[in-house]
């Protein structure tokens, strides 16, 4: 008789995905876990994890069986206190998620959406003109940091703005958003630095929450407004809010970098996108499908399942490769290859079912500004040095992305 009952599981592996070594090149190991088998036994953490498409995605959208209120991380509620009141969208389902989902649903509608497209727009041409336009003379090409003056730049005026935050101080989002998904994973190195730098602006944070900070017209005070229609409680609409600043911007600055940094490394690519800019909205999921900024997410089981053969037992975790997913052969056709024109829709870079990224609309948009603006100013981009990655427990990104940019 075999002393566990896990004893008996296959595959089991003794990866660590949240180490240094997985995480700057995680595309090696993606591969060794989606061909052990559908689903596997993570040693290390004790752990149920899949890293195929068609598990991952069933899993997104079976939540009744795989719920989110026991926390979308390694950590389970109900066993250790989370760092911080849970999400009330994030980490909750329904009936309670769904009141949630409905409002922020609603005032991230693509139709809600559509009234910033021009100011994003006027923007992302300013941000990119001065780019272009550059300090040296543009004749010899443009070179900085596209993830200081691109990927977080564009984001921290209009995000922030839509939102409705004043213009000091919104550089903090940025730390802040670093330690909520740097909290998914375990309590390593990673963690415990991503805490260390969001400590100081945690109070910022809370109090940019209450609706006396935020403008009377933005994203903030149109949650209010469903507290004052009996929609939420005020309590909750500050939670809400706290959502929007948690996942709002670090997400998108990262996703932007990420598409720079594929366009960058295929220069085919971006004539494609320069012949026709109106293929930015496509290249950007495009992005998210090769190089997913939110590369895992947690789930709990309520009940004992059986997953594609495996037997998981009630309250267990399970790990969701989403990045390797999106990199299934099972699923994509030559899935390493940047291809801004393949059939990218349906992909999990965003989730699935009802926790799907309920800003994708607003990340989109912010997206769309941005690369076609680029598309129609720079007829070249290419890598300008060394980018310098970061290494976290959820997120795939670069801190540092030199570029060289030739004005069109
Ligand atoms: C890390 C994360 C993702 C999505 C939503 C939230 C957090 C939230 O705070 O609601």
């Amino acid at each position: 008789m075999p002393e566990r009952l896990d004893s008996a599981v296959e595959p089991r592996l003794d990866l660590d995905p949240f180490s240094d070594e997985f995480l700057s090149e995680p595309y090696p190991y993606h591969e060794r876990i989606r061909e052990a088998g559908p689903v596997v036994w993570l040693e290390r953490y004790e752990l149920w994890a899949t890293a195929r498409f068609e598990q991952v995605h069933a899993t997104l959208r079976d939540w009744e069986t795989f719920c989110s209120s026991a926390g979308v991380g390694l950590s389970d509620f109900r066993k250790e206190a989370p760092w911080r009141p849970p999400s009330i969208i994030l980490e909750a389902d329904p009936p309670e998620h769904t009141r949630a989902r409905a409002v922020l649903t609603r005032v991230l509608s693509v139709r809600a959406i559509e009234v910033l497209r021009e100011t994003f727009q006027q923007e992302a041409e300013r941000l990119v003109g001065a780019l272009v336009a550059g300090d040296q003379g543009a004749k010899h090409g443009v070179r900085f940091d596209a993830i200081e003056s691109l990927a977080q730049a564009f984001p921290l005026k209009v995000f922030a703005d839509a939102v409705g935050l004043p213009a000091d101080g919104r550089e903090n989002l940025l730390a802040y958003g670093n330690m909520v998904f740097n909290a998914l994973g375990p309590r390593n190195r990673l963690f415990d630095d991503a805490m260390a730098q969001a400590e100081p602006v945690r109070e910022w944070i809370a109090h940019h929450c209450s609706r006396e900070i935020l403008s009377e017209t933005g994203l903030g005070a149109q949650i209010y407004q469903a507290a004052d229609d009996g929609e939420l409680t005020q309590d909750e609409a500050a939670l809400l809010v706290r959502s929007l600043l948690s996942a709002g911007l670090d997400t998108t600055v990262i996703a932007l970098g990420n598409a720079i940094y594929c366009f960058a490394t295929h220069p085919e690519q971006w004539q494609r996108l320069r012949e026709d800019p109106g293929l930015a909205r496509s290249a950007f999921d495009e992005g998210l499908r090769l190089e997913s900024p939110a590369q895992t997410f947690f789930r709990t089981t309520t009940r004992r399942v059986n997953l594609a053969g495996a037997d998981l037992p009630a309250h267990a975790k399970i790990l969701l490769f989403l990045g390797a997913a999106n990199r299934d052969p099972r699923r994509w056709e030559d899935p390493e290859k940047f291809d801004i024109e393949r059939k990218v829709a349906g992909h999990v870079g965003l989730g699935s079912g009802i926790h799907a990224c309920v800003g994708q609309s607003l990340a989109r948009l912010e997206a769309e500004c941005l690369l076609g603006a680029l598309a129609r100013h720079v007829a070249a981009i290419e890598l300008d040095g060394e980018p310098v990655r970061r290494l976290h427990n959820t997120l795939r990104g670069f801190d540092v992305l030199p570029v060289a940019l030739t004005p069109a």
